[in-house]
């Protein structure tokens, strides 16, 4: 039974043995993603720091010029990632082509990830996060990541907030952890999530109002005229966060200038999908729920509407 404050590799491996069938290959893939996590969450902090270090000339201990913090959370999650022997191949959001780890040769799953999403606001100090998908290998070839959402095998994200949290699910229930920096641990702080049947917040970038087509016009204005809030960070972790735990709607639609939208089908809409399901709520494209779209392109992006299943449900009618 799970309690408050067990300690994530503890929760993974009790997870597992519910399994018969396990062989602790999920267990070592997620332990390696929660690793790279620790370390990319000390260096957010330190985000600030990158141009004062470098101006002063002291650089960093291995002597490295100082990287984007994008870039840095990409190499951490594909050596985290690839030394783990887990990962057959790995998909980034940073790489145009997959990458096929000579240590997962024999790797059971794939990963498609975001190392930093919404990293365009780390300048303004908000919150951003890594965003993860994993599927099973089925053939060796791009297939492999080009499976729907409803395949995953686990998802998550980890938000680098005023606490770091990382929230992951393996098909069943919801589970959020947060990272005490005193001793370096995830501790289970959100058994269980589940979405409120119904929320009183929407958060979308309103200033594409006049970009949006008549029907998101008019349920947006309805919205308004029940009294819900507005909250939109623009930092999709962190407003999918909020409405996992508030309720709501998160949207990011098609408009006359993003066909598609502007978030990627396989590291942002999917894995998001599957937790906002497996809490309960629904995620859609507007025409289709998110997890029953078949990708045709690594980097393909998808409208997005996600949330408490009555809200949601409204704007599908
Ligand atoms: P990124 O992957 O380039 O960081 O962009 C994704 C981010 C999401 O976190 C967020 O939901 C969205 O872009 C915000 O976009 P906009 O500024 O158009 O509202
Ligand atoms: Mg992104």
């Amino acid at each position: 039974m799970a309690t408050i404050g067990m300690d994530l590799n503890r929760f993974i491996l009790e997870e597992e043995r519910k399994h018969a069938q396990a062989t602790g290959s999920l267990t070592l893939a997620l332990t390696a993603i929660t690793s790279a996590a620790k370390i990319i969450a000390a260096h957010v902090r330190m985000a600030g720091l990158a141009d004062v270090i470098g101006t002063t000339g002291v650089i960093n201990i291995q002597g490295e010029v100082v990287q984007k913090l994008d870039e840095f959370s990409n190499k951490i999650l594909v050596q985290h990632l690839s030394d783990s022997g887990q990962f057959y191949a790995l998909a980034s959001e940073e790489m145009e082509e997959p990458l096929f780890p000579e240590k997962g040769r024999n790797g059971k799953y794939v990963i498609a990830f975001d190392p930093l999403d919404g990293s365009s606001n780390i300048d303004v100090n908000v919150s951003i996060g890594t965003i993860f998908s994993i599927h099973r290998k089925v053939d060796g070839t791009i297939n492999d990541f080009l499976q729907e959402g409803r395949k995953q095998v686990a998802a998550g994200y980890i938000i680098y907030g005023s606490s770091t949290v990382l929230v992951y699910s393996t098909g069943n229930s919801v589970n959020g952890f947060t990272l005490d920096p005193s001793v370096g641990l995830f501790l289970l702080s959100h058994p269980d999530m589940q979405i409120p049947e119904r929320g009183k917040i929407y958060s979308i970038n309103e200033g594409y109002f006049n970009r949006w087509d008549e029907d998101l016009k008019s349920h947006v204005s309805a919205l308004k005229e029940k009294g819900y809030s507005l909250r939109y960070i623009g930092s999709m972790v962190s407003d999918v966060h909020r409405t996992l735990i508030k309720g709501g709607i998160f949207a990011y639609p098609a408009d006359t200038k993003n066909k598609s939208g502007k978030l990627r089908l396989l590291y942002e809409a999917a894995p998001m999908g599957f937790l906002i399901e497996n809490a309960g709520g629904m995620a859609t494209t507007g025409t289709e729920n998110i997890l029953d779209v078949k990708p045709s392109e690594l980097h393909q992006r998808v409208p997005v509407f996600l949330g408490s299943r009555g809200d949601i449900q409204e704007i599908i009618g």
